[in-house]
């Protein structure tokens, strides 16, 4: 299934009326404190979120998978869910492959596939968290970090060879994330198994090539539970600095430890120039990879208002980041949930888009801490939809996307083409 411009263009129709309303009034409002509603909308029309090739199937929790049928079961059709995203949301514009779970056998096919979604190739994934078929060396204990050096080498290898596939689709950087850790004291040495994964980390570096840039992903726990070798944003920039120029920190939103402060954490990346990628989700708990914004929007507010702060005053030269949403769970039709996803970025980035800095840094500098937080939330707790789906419309994608995915019948028309058992490769 594709869904047209035209089809789009028309089921817009109902709603561009109001939308024109809605718009118009916020233009004027935003127009009087100064604030340009076009060069916003213009922002959000050109930002771009990559969507993991395994967040397209019916997500699983340990205890189960409960497939909603037409999922994809190859990547040609998980490039097609992709390419059935961006044709209404026109944000996701790019993919994260996961090697092996998405092995582009036939490149070229993939990339020409891709392409005609308007797609490209962001991230490239390791995985030395399963055993694969035929592989050697097992990663029970370990991959990158392993104390026999025959588990490391076959880890360097795959993520080399994951550099090669990356390569062949253009995609200019590979994310490692890493369980290496201990589930029990005494398990590891915890000097060895950092300085293992130093050096592990600096011989993938070394076949990075030289356009490309290297993520390093942290998370405190699971799937060890005592100790993770990469546990914070601390060890992931020290072992950064160690590989060299192009390696970066990746933020996944739900590898912290519960009420840590993550828009601090990225201040300071970015004020270090390292900071590379981020996934997002929400949580309430853990890592429990929920929809954008379900949870916490207030918080993803905040960090996007230290993202859009330090893109502003860039003095370490931090490059554009990698975004990705990282969410994937057993309920909801998997296109529903990223439409959701997006448009919880979408909402936040535009809030903080919002956010009067001189102001607020004329507040702090009287210790005014009342008017700080008045001009946090002034921009918050303004409704900014209606920028978001001038956006849309202005790259002719859904007033409403979940609307029109439902007035199209998209996941019955999938099931119709895929059958009602499939399974995704994925988590
Ligand atoms: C690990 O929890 C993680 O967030 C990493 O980004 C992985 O690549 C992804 O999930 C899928 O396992
Ligand atoms: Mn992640
Ligand atoms: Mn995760």
């Amino acid at each position: 299934m594709i869904i047209t411009k035209d089809q789009i263009n028309d089921l817009n129709q109902n709603a561009s009326a109001e939308q024109a309303e809605h718009f118009g009034f916020l233009k004027l409002a935003l127009d009087k404190k100064g604030i340009d509603a076009d060069e916003i909308v213009s922002k959000l029309a050109d930002f771009q979120v990559a969507i993991p090739s395994w967040a397209l199937g019916s997500g699983g929790t340990r205890f189960g998978r409960f497939s909603i049928g037409g999922e994809p079961t190859n990547l040609e059709q998980k490039l097609d869910d992709i390419g059935l995203l961006h044709a209404l949301t026109q944000t996701a514009g790019a993919v994260s492959l996961h090697i092996p779970w998405d092995i582009p056998s036939d490149a070229a096919g993939i990339k020409q596939r891709a392409d005609s979604h308007g797609i490209v190739f962001d991230a490239v994934n390791s995985n030395t968290f399963q055993d694969q078929n035929e592989q050697a060396q097992t990663y029970k204990y370990g991959s990158l970090a392993d104390r026999q050096a025959a588990v490391r080498e076959q880890a360097v290898a795959h993520n080399v060879e994951v550099i090669r596939y990356g390569k062949m689709l253009d995609s200019k950087s590979l994310t490692v994330w890493l369980a290496d850790g201990a589930s029990f004291p005494g398990q590891n040495n915890f000097r060895q198994s950092l300085q293992n994964t130093q050096k592990s980390l600096q011989e993938i570096y070394a076949e990075l090539p030289s356009d490309w840039r290297m993520f390093i992903e942290y998370k405190p726990y699971e799937p060890s539970f005592y100790s993770t070798v990469i546990q914070d944003w601390g060890t992931s920039l020290l072992l950064a600095e160690g590989c060299g120029e192009k390696a970066f920190c990746l933020v996944d939103l739900g590898h912290h430890l519960p009420n840590t402060n993550i828009e601090q954490i990225v201040a300071t990346l970015i004020m270090k120039g390292k900071l590379g990628g981020f996934h997002f989700n929400d949580s309430k708990y853990g890592d429990d990879d929920l929809t954008v914004g379900s949870i916490k929007p207030y918080q993803l507010f905040l960090i996007f208002n230290e993202l859009v702060y330090g893109m502003n005053h860039n003095d370490a030269n931090n490059p554009p980041l990698a975004w990705m949403i990282d969410a994937s769970h057993n309920i909801k039709d998997p296109l529903e949930d990223l439409i959701q996803s997006l448009e919880a970025i979408q909402l936040a980035y535009a809030q903080a888009l919002l956010v009067d800095t001189p102001a607020l840094q004329a507040a702090q500098a009287e210790s005014d801490v009342v008017l700080g937080q008045e001009i946090l939330q002034d921009a918050y707790r303004t409704d900014v939809r209606p920028l978001i789906r001038e956006a849309r419309l202005k790259r002719e994608g859904a007033i409403d996307p979940i609307a029109i995915y439902r007035k199209m019948k998209v996941r019955e028309n999938l099931i119709k083409e895929r059958g009602l058992k499939t399974v995704a490769t994925g988590l």
